[in-house]
């Protein structure tokens, strides 16, 4: 293929990158309130500073997690082996597969027969596990898909008609409010057939404190997080915010379980993006960032319910304070 042809395609692709950030950044900052969509948090610095959370005191949910997978390995591996037959184990939004990792070793060690199919939006993530999986894993079939979640997954339905085990982990499902949560699960239902199964992270509620000191650090990682974005626009966009004149504010409703980070504007001021646009803030008015809902479990199993799966069982952590929910589609 001509070398021209193939730079004009990916200058195209990443204009069309560039174009849905800008639009989405505009129309969020033009909205009342004003939000900006937290999807866009993980640019490479923001990978950095995720990473850097997730090893934070204050930040429980990834090691609830972890202990989950690294002390119930075997009867995790077993209810997704179910009767046996083959199947595809898809992960959505794998990162590092840190996780998985644990699933997967022991998966070999049973002698299961299953490809691992890890999804994420990243090329440098899966080129990363396509190479190293491989390597700490001897006899694994990986098959690593660069893209958005539906269009890889129906790629993997594409690619072979086992059975599907979607894995969905870390309570990335409560990054969405919860009525876009059980949308997104219903979609993820209509990928799946009768009988795949889902294995799903969810946060659930516990002390008020314990979760709000999660999302407001002593480090101050978190207000980083946050004001990463803003940095993003200014680089990829062309805006000129001042990083100085905002500030980070999480709350926690125990009622509702919304967690949600807010950046404050510290004074009246202009933000110019793209050279073009023109967004006027008021002092003390704030940014919606995003929302990190914690769960009861009844409700993780009504979403299971509502989104047309039966929930099948549950594990977790000794504090009880993180569960991985495994859901059948019925
Ligand atoms: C990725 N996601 C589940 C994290 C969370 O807990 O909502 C993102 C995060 N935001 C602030 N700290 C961590």
């Amino acid at each position: 293929m001509d070398s021209t042809f193939v730079q004009t395609n990916l200058t195209a692709v990443s204009n069309a990158k560039t174009n849905s950030f800008y639009n989405d950044v505009i129309a969020g900052l033009h909205g009342t309130p004003k939000r900006l969509n937290s999807k866009y948090f993980y640019d490479a610095n923001g990978d950095k500073l995720f990473q850097e959370l997730m090893n934070c005191e204050e930040y429980y949910p990834t090691n609830c997690e972890l202990e989950i997978f690294s002390e119930k390995t075997d009867e995790i591996t077993s209810a997704l082996i179910a009767d046996g037959d083959a199947f595809d184990l898809i992960e959505l939004g794998a990162g590092d597969a840190m996780k998985s990792t644990y699933l997967l070793k022991d998966l070999l060690d049973k002698k299961a027969e299953f490809a691992y199919l890890p999804i994420d939006i990243s090329d440098n993530v899966i080129s990363y596990l396509n190479i190293t999986l491989p390597v700490t894993l001897p006899g694994l079939n990986i098959k690593g898909l660069n893209g958005e979640y539906f269009d890889m997954l129906k790629k993997a339905a594409s690619m072979s008609s086992r059975r599907k085990v979607v894995l969905f982990l870390g309570s990335n499902i409560g990054n969405m409010p919860v009525p876009e949560a059980i949308e997104f699960c219903r979609e993820l239902r209509n990928h799946l057939s009768e009988g795949d199964m889902v294995l799903i992270g969810m946060d659930l509620k516990k002390d008020p404190k314990v979760v709000l000191a999660a999302y407001n650090d002593k480090e101050g990682i978190t207000k980083r997080f946050n004001l990463n974005l803003l940095e993003r626009i200014n680089r990829e966009l062309e805006g000129n915010f001042d990083l100085a004149k905002f500030d980070h504010y999480p709350t926690y409703d125990p009622e509702t379980g919304a967690c949600k980070s807010y950046l404050i504007s510290l004074e009246d001021q202009l933000v110019t993006i793209g050279g073009k646009e023109t967004i006027s803030f008021q002092k003390d008015e704030y940014i919606y960032m995003e929302i990190s809902q914690k769960f009861t479990i009844m409700q993780t199993d009504q979403i299971a319910i509502n989104a047309g799966f039966a929930p099948v069982t549950q594990f977790f952590d000794g504090k009880k304070w993180f569960v991985d929910a495994v859901w059948v589609a019925a």
